[in-house]
């Protein structure tokens, strides 16, 4: 028998949905970051098997929305829901479990397979965590609570093996990608989001959510990829940050955006990034497409 089927990583922002989406997938299809709301688009990470295909959709955290930007964000996430075989819940295991989380929960739960599990075990109060479980020990219908560290790689095989439990079976072997993919996303996405990942690590505050990354050129030449970037912000004064006194702050983000690059291409890169001004784009009504 055959398995294969969605699993949608879904919970708040920052609760460490990504990593332990590069972590089950063993390769980084998401980038990740100490901010909230990194993810934008719905990214899938691809494992497969001989016997198994487990394809897990990566969704925007969930948060309150202010602009456009963040209603397509949204958007990802309740597609996500409805197209899922089963659906896994990321808690921070940080945090306190909040009552909209909760109602959350028992929603998912009511209509499609969930499993919970709460994220960063490595560095949880355990009281906080025998917390959260004693309120999801209310709620029908889950199918597991696990507690996992995708750091440290705790339960992450426990993870893997309860989602098989509840993926659909088939006689053939239908699986929906090839054995070697691992995402599905080109790599001029992959591209953009290195970029986007160095400006969130690279700028403080609010800066980064303004941010939107254009590829111009990927051009593969024999001994080197030569990518043009621009890298999109909503002012001139935000510019003015993003390149910097003498240009150190742009070149401190080619720099580090190029040996990432370098290590996902496993080539050498010529990177160069313009900064451009579009003024409030993540307002505009026409947003359709982030990249
Ligand atoms: N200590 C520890 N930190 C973690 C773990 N998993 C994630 N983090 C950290 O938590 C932060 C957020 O992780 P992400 O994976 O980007 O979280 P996310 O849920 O994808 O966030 P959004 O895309 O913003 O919704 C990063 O700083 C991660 O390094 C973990 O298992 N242990
Ligand atoms: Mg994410």
């Amino acid at each position: 028998m055959y398995k294969c089927g969605f699993i949608g990583i879904i919970g708040k922002t920052n609760a460490g949905k990504s990593t332990l989406i590069n972590s089950l997938v063993g390769q980084k299809v998401a980038i990740v970051t100490p901010k909230k709301q990194t993810t934008r688009d719905n990214i899938l990470g691809i494992l497969t098997d001989e016997k198994h295909q487990l394809i897990f959709v990566d969704t925007p955290g969930i948060h309150k929305t202010k602009n456009q930007l963040d209603k397509l964000m949204m958007y990802n996430v309740r597609s996500a829901v409805a197209s899922v075989d089963i659906i896994f819940y990321v808690i921070d295991g940080k945090k306190n479990l909040e009552n909209q989380e909760i109602e959350n929960i028992i929603k998912f739960a009511s209509e499609t397979p969930t499993i919970v599990g709460i994220s960063k075990q490595d560095i949880n109060k355990q009281e906080n965590v025998a917390k959260i479980i004693e309120i999801l020990a209310e709620i029908k219908n889950l199918k597991a609570v696990i507690p996992f560290s995708s750091i440290k790689n705790l339960n992450i095989e426990l993870i893997k093996n309860e989602i098989l439990k509840l993926l659909p079976e088939n006689e053939e072997k239908n699986f929906y990608y090839e054995e070697d993919v691992y995402t599905d996303k080109s790599v001029r996405f992959m591209t953009s989001e290195i970029i986007r990942e160095q400006t969130f690590l690279s700028l403080n505050d609010e800066l980064p959510y303004g941010v939107a990354v254009i590829i111009k050129r990927f051009e593969e030449k024999s001994k080197l990829i030569v990518i043009d970037a621009e890298l999109v912000c909503e002012k001139l004064s935000h510019k003015n940050i993003i390149i910097g006194k003498g240009g150190l702050k742009i070149k401190e983000i080619s720099t580090n955006a190029r040996k990432e690059l370098e290590k996902m291409l496993n080539n050498k890169v010529m990177l160069t990034i313009w900064v451009k001004v579009n003024k409030n784009w993540r307002q505009l009504e026409s947003l359709t497409l982030i990249n």
